[in-house]
Formats: C-alpha cells, structure tokens, sequence
C-alpha cells in the first residue's frame, strides 16, 4: 500500500512537469488543428510575410463575417491559460477584427480586438476566462472574425499557441472552526475562511457540511453561521470558487456537538409503545393508531403528527422513520 501511494505521487508529479505549451501554427498546422474557415482565402504555407520559421497564414476576407477558423477535437483547456498569437495587418492594416471561442456544447461572446496596424507584427492574447472556455473539458475552436460586414484586405498569422497553465491555484483556509472542536447542541457554529487569491478572480466561497451545500458568501470576509445543528459528528469545509468555474476546497474540520440524548420513549407524548407481550420476540410487531368514537376509550384519541419514528427501547436509537399518509 504504501509503495503504490509513492508511486502514485511521483507519476503526478511527472505530469505535472511535463506540461507545455499546445502549438496550433507555427509553419503549419499542429497537433491535429483543422482549417474550418469561411468566406475567406487563406494560405497555410504563406512565405512572404512571417514572423518565425518559414511560413505564417495570409487571410483575406472576402465576404461579410468572413472568418479564419480553427478547429480540434475537444480539448481539456484546464491545462492552458491562455490563447496567444501574432497577427499583422499586411500593406494596408486597419482590419477590425474579433475573435470568439467555442465549446462543442456552444459558441461563446467575442472579443473585439485592436484595430490591426500596417507591415506590424504584435501579440494578442487572451485568456480562456475572457473567452469563456477555461476549465472545460469540450474547447473545440476558436474564430477570427471580419465586424464591418464587408471584406476586408490581407492580414497575417503566426506562432499560434494555447500556453499552459502554470499560474498558482487560489488556496482557502477554513479559520473557523477548528478540526476537532466541540460544541453543545442546539449549536450556533461559525464557519469563516480566509482566501489568497494568487491574482484569481474569486467568484464565491461556500460552505459544506459533507457534500450539502450550507450557504455561500461573495464577499470578504467569507463567513456563514450554521444555527441550531443537533448533537452528532459532522466534517465541514469551505470551498472557494474562482475564475467562474474553477474550485478549490479548504481542508475538512471534524466537529462534534454534544448535548443529552433525546427523550426516552416514555417521555414522548403521544406515543405508542409496542409491548414485546413477554413472548414471540422475533415476531413482527403492529402497533393500532386508533381515534375510539365509542366503548370504555371513547374519550381517548390520537392525532399522528407530522413525522413517526419506531425505536428501539433500550438505547432510544430511530430504526424507522416516515410520515403518516391519510
Ligand atoms: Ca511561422
């Protein structure tokens, strides 16, 4: 057991440091990259403008809404930030521009992007949180896209690349409670977390006890009081949410509330206590809910109320619950 816990953290860590950067175009298309552009020319294998190597793309728009668009099987971007690539706006430049990405699922808002200048190369990035694919498992293209409605002269492409990923996850701590801590039921219990953000946008924190969500808070500090939890054990956690989809869980605090043992059978009123009648204790037992209109209980009566619970007399424990149907 302990040798393959080893071996699992040193195959993660492997992984980990071999992350890089997806090239899409460098003098080609890469890593399995289609061309689904429309209502352009483009030349893949263009050799006379360039910003690297040999090649770069020459696009022309010729057509309203014209776009070079590229394409791939779904890609789990929750290894890469951001999508970067040089652009150059050729002889004439002033080519207006935006560009939107896709999940397999749906298109998502564009992005309107400088005006391009003439005979220059620059860089454009954009984050997938800007365009609303990070932390997908579905990334599956990305579109340049003509926005005067009309065509528009030879622009430029290069050293397309989706680069990876290598900035630091926020971290959360819960401050409140404390692992182990003890309370007395009915207990008013303060959660509260801290948040370091490490640049992320934080959406929200929520709390949890187990996988039921308590509550969550959008704003510092991050706080949520949990009113009148019974006596029992419970694991709580906060859980930050950032950069819209991405989360991030504190670690689990173990508490207890403690407090007296609810009421023996004897003490519930109404009740019905099914008698073991001193023999056939293994037999099923039928307990008669019964409102007497006439005989020697006439005037005895009873109304269930909104819950009934079978317990076992000795320990008080609930081995049944269920609500009367009429
Ligand atoms: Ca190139």
């Amino acid at each position: 057991m302990g040798f393959s816990s080893v071996s699992f953290i040193l195959i993660l860590g492997a992984l980990r440091l071999s992350a890089v950067d997806m090239a899409i175009y460098t003098d080609s298309l890469q890593n399995s990259w289609s061309d689904w552009s429309w209502s352009c020319t483009r030349d893949f294998a263009n050799g006379s403008v360039v910003h690297s190597g040999t090649n770069s793309v020459a696009v022309t728009i010729t057509n309203s809404w014209g776009a070079v668009a590229l394409n791939h099987g779904d890609i789990n971007s929750s290894s890469y930030s951001n999508l970067t690539f040089w652009i150059n706006g050729g002889p004439s430049g002033g080519q207006k521009l935006r560009i939107y990405a896709e999940l397999s699922s749906g298109q998502k808002p564009a992005v309107a992007m400088t005006i391009l200048a003439a005979n220059t190369w620059q860089q454009m990035t954009f984050s997938l949180v800007t365009l609303g694919v990070a932390y997908q498992t579905n990334f599956s293209r990305f579109s340049i896209q003509d926005t005067t409605g009309a065509a528009q002269p030879t622009f430029y492409l290069d050293d397309i690349y989706l680069t990876t990923n290598s900035a630091t996850p926020p971290t959360i701590t819960l401050t409140s409670p404390a692992d182990g801590a003890s309370f007395s039921a009915p207990a008013n219990i303060s959660l509260a977390a801290t948040v370091t953000t490490n640049g992320h946008t934080i959406s929200k924190v929520q709390f949890y006890n187990g996988s039921s969500l308590l509550n969550e808070d959008t704003t510092p500090p991050y706080s949520y009081t949990w009113s009148g939890v019974a006596r029992g054990s419970y694991s709580v956690k906060a859980s930050v949410i950032y950069d819209s989809v991405a989360s991030q869980d504190s670690a689990i605090a173990h508490i207890t509330v403690t407090g007296p043992p609810p009421p023996a059978p004897g003490d519930l009123s109404p009740r019905i206590a099914v008698d073991q009648f001193g023999y056939m204790p293994e037999m099923s037992k039928i307990a008669v809910i019964a409102n007497p209109q006439t005989g020697f209980n006439a005037t005895n009566s009873y109304t269930p109320g909104a819950t009934l619970q079978v317990r076992t007399w000795g320990s008080n424990t609930v081995v049944y619950s269920g609500s009367p149907v009429a």
